[in-house]
């Protein structure tokens, strides 16, 4: 089998989309997603100008040495742009393999560890009574794990808490700036354990509850928030620190037994090393979109399950379905699945990109279509055009620029 086209195309189903659409002269076809939030067309050029001219004749069934190829062949490894066009190819090979043996995915990696996926929703309010009634609407849809975000008092504009479509999903920031947010830590370490008590006073002590930090705290302030949260047993503090700086997740552990997790915004095993050797962390929370592909977030997996560490494959809106399923399958398959986000998709992407994974009773599953189990409406995605927007930025209330 041999490779006879390679195309980028991206849509904007109420916000953007970038997916590679393999063909090969037997017919089949792969998709992988390449979305790069905020920077979707770089991804695009690295794609089209560089990596597509490359495919044309190659064999699709040869995933490693494709990667390797790609990774080692560019010479300048690494980053999100050179990750997220990587792995839109490793995707889009795996989907084309698992097609011609006519299997989903996740019978390819192993076959699977579970029946079904557990998935965490999120849940914000600009106050506490406005937080309750989000988790409450999480619960009513099934959902049985719920981050919890909130607004600080005193500042206008918090991550986590979104305006919000008449449908319920985030309203994505198209505007030609990013949105400027504002942020201090001191309030908001004030008042986050007081929102763990009053989620934990009303919904009891069972609700798996989960909290993002987004890299907005020092070590010794996240030493801190850890502890005076242990009271109401999170199920995880996420990116308390900006990790990339691997050490300082020493100082955290020391202090505090929150449960950590880690590593949407990183790129390769590299960035994990300290993290996982020393057990600094307890989930790899790396997309499989910004990850390289399957191939890499597999071993990564099989790192961290030799250090206890387990996955929770990022989920958000800005991940596409075909993105998403891949995670699926590699949640199904691998033994040391913790749990995945699922914010889910406005019900146009759906339209966009059919697949054949569900969300039932708080659970996913990826379906068993030969691939991936998605397919792109290309028509569709024609009629919704790419548009710019910007994730926020973040500003201290001196004008600071911080950590968004
Ligand atoms: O801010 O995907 O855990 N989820 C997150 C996400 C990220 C976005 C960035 O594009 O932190 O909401
Ligand atoms: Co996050």
């Amino acid at each position: 089998m041999k490779i006879v086209d390679a195309r980028v195309i991206v849509t904007c189903p109420g916000r953007n989309f970038v997916t590679l659409k393999v063909t090969t002269d037997e017919g089949l076809t792969g998709l992988g997603d390449a979305t790069l939030n905020g920077r979707e067309q770089a991804v695009v050029g690295y794609l089209a100008e560089h990596v597509a001219p490359l495919l044309i004749g190659l064999d699709p069934h040869r995933i490693e040495d494709t990667w390797q190829y790609l990774y080692r062949g560019a010479y300048w490894r690494r980053g999100p742009v050179t990750m997220a066009a990587i792995a839109a190819v490793d995707v889009a090979l795996w989907d084309v393999k698992a097609k011609a043996a006519g299997l989903p995915l996740y019978q390819l990696l192993g076959g699977a560890s579970r029946e079904r996926i557990r998935a965490y929703g999120h849940a914000d309010g600009r106050d506490v009574p406005e937080l309750l009634d989000a988790v409450r609407a999480r619960l009513d849809q099934g959902y049985r794990a719920v981050r919890i975000q909130t607004g600080v008092p005193g500042l206008k504009a918090v991550y986590g808490v979104h305006d919000t479509t008449a449908d319920g999903s985030a309203v994505p920031h198209q505007q030609a700036r990013p949105l400027v947010e504002d942020w201090d830590t001191d309030a908001y370490l004030r008042h986050l354990p007081g929102v763990f008590e009053a989620v934990r006073a009303e919904f009891g002590p069972e609700l798996p509850l989960l909290h993002d930090a987004h890299h907005r705290l020092t070590p010794i302030q996240a030493a801190r928030l850890g502890r005076d949260l242990e009271p109401y047993r999170p199920f995880w503090l996420e990116d308390c620190t900006p990790a990339e700086n691997q050490e300082a997740l020493r100082l955290v552990r020391r202090h505090t037994t929150t449960p950590l997790a880690v590593g949407e915004v990183f790129n390769t095993v590299h960035d994990y090393q300290t993290l996982i050797t020393e057990q600094l962390i307890d989930y790899v929370r790396s997309a499989v979109t910004h990850f390289g592909g399957v191939t890499p977030l597999r071993k990564l997996s099989d790192f961290a399950a030799q250090h206890q560490i387990k996955t929770a494959i990022h989920g958000p809106e800005d991940i596409s379905p075909v993105g998403t399923a891949a995670a699926l399958h590699l949640d199904l398959a691998v033994h040391n699945f913790g749990i995945q986000e699922y914010a889910g998709h406005s019900p146009l992407a759906g339209e966009v990109f059919p697949h054949a994974y569900t969300f039932a009773d708080g659970h996913l599953h990826p379906g068993d279509a030969p691939g991936l189990g998605v397919e792109l409406d290309e028509a569709l995605a024609a009629a919704h055009p790419y548009r710019p927007a910007y994730l926020p930025v973040n500003r201290l209330r001196d004008g600071t620029v911080h950590d968004w």
